[in-house]
């Protein structure tokens, strides 16, 4: 079959392994971290996985909230929380003073669950609490930056962790890392859009070219004046490769543009916020 490039769509196989295996874990936990991109604070809460997770006390982080702007961020906190009832902490992974909180209040969700081992005659032991979320969120380096080590592995693209992993935090603390996992099936392709944006999904399942065209047509309605002003590129021109590849000279040999490298090179600088602080989702009042 002809893959449609225009198309974002990705295989169920490994998605259905992976939410099993935490499935598994699921009893096994006393709490659960849920990890989401403040980029995109609705868009990364994966339904299913906060279906699968029922009652357990949870507790919402909204990383890599060092690329987005602070007064935006806290309406969403404060959407998050009446929607969940869950608390919603902003917290940027690679600033360990953020993450101090986190651990308080892992250890303090846990505690009744602990408490109700200990009332049938168990010894006390440290709270097992599961870091979940989509792929490339920064559950792995929030675990790093607790423990101030590389236990964990990261990197900037989705599918970095593989395997569950325990990590021990302190005495009173144990963290599960776990590999990210995408919705089985996206439907809506203007959220498949988004999370290609911030480098949640495979770039198996997607153009280079089309999603950084898309992603300058998102923000040329938005904050065209910042990639303008990043790129060099002149108020008469539009924002587009083609023209971000002339102004770049990111040619090939013979003159003509360098889409692809172009491409790659604006989801990049975007993904590392080079380009500016953005919230790509909106709050829709009238629901
Ligand atoms: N700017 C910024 N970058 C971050 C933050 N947290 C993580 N990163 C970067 O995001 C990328 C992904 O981080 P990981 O910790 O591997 O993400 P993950 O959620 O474990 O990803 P998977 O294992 O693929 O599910 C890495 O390049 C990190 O350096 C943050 O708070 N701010
Ligand atoms: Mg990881």
């Amino acid at each position: 079959m002809k893959k449609d490039k225009t198309h974002i769509h990705w295989y169920p196989g490994h998605i259905a392994k992976a939410e099993r295996k935490l499935k598994e874990q699921l009893t096994l936990v006393d709490a659960v971290i849920e990890v989401l991109d403040a980029r995109l604070p609705l868009s990364s809460c994966y339904e299913d996985i906060t279906r699968l997770l029922g009652q357990k006390p949870r507790l919402i982080l909204l990383n890599k909230a060092d690329l987005t702007n602070k007064q935006e961020l806290s309406k969403f906190i404060k959407l998050l929380e009446d929607k969940t009832g869950c608390p919603v902490i902003p917290t940027d992974a690679k600033n360990s003073k953020d993450l101090k909180s986190i651990v308080n209040k892992a250890v303090e969700m846990s505690e009744p669950r602990i408490q109700a081992i200990m009332a049938k005659g168990l010894l006390r032991r440290p709270a097992r609490v599961m870091v979940v979320g989509m792929p490339n969120v920064g559950k792995s380096s929030i675990i790093n930056k607790l423990t101030r080590s590389s236990k964990t592995k990261i990197g900037a693209k989705a599918g970095v962790t593989r395997q569950q992993q325990w990590v021990r935090i302190n005495p009173q603390l144990e963290l599960l890392d776990t590999p990210g996992i995408i919705p089985m099936k996206q439907e809506d392709q203007i959220k498949a859009r988004k999370l290609a944006f911030v480098n949640a999904i495979s770039e198996n399942a997607y153009s280079n070219e089309i999603v950084a065209q898309e992603l300058l047509d998102v923000l040329d309605e938005r904050q065209a004046k910042a990639f303008r002003e990043y790129y060099k590129l002149p108020e008469d021109k539009e924002l587009n490769i083609d023209n971000i590849s002339l102004e770049r000279n990111w040619l090939l040999t013979g003159g003509s543009t360098d889409r692809e490298r172009t491409s790659v090179y604006i989801l990049r600088d975007f993904r590392e916020g080079k380009i500016g602080k953005f919230i790509l989702d909106t709050i829709n009042y009238s629901e």
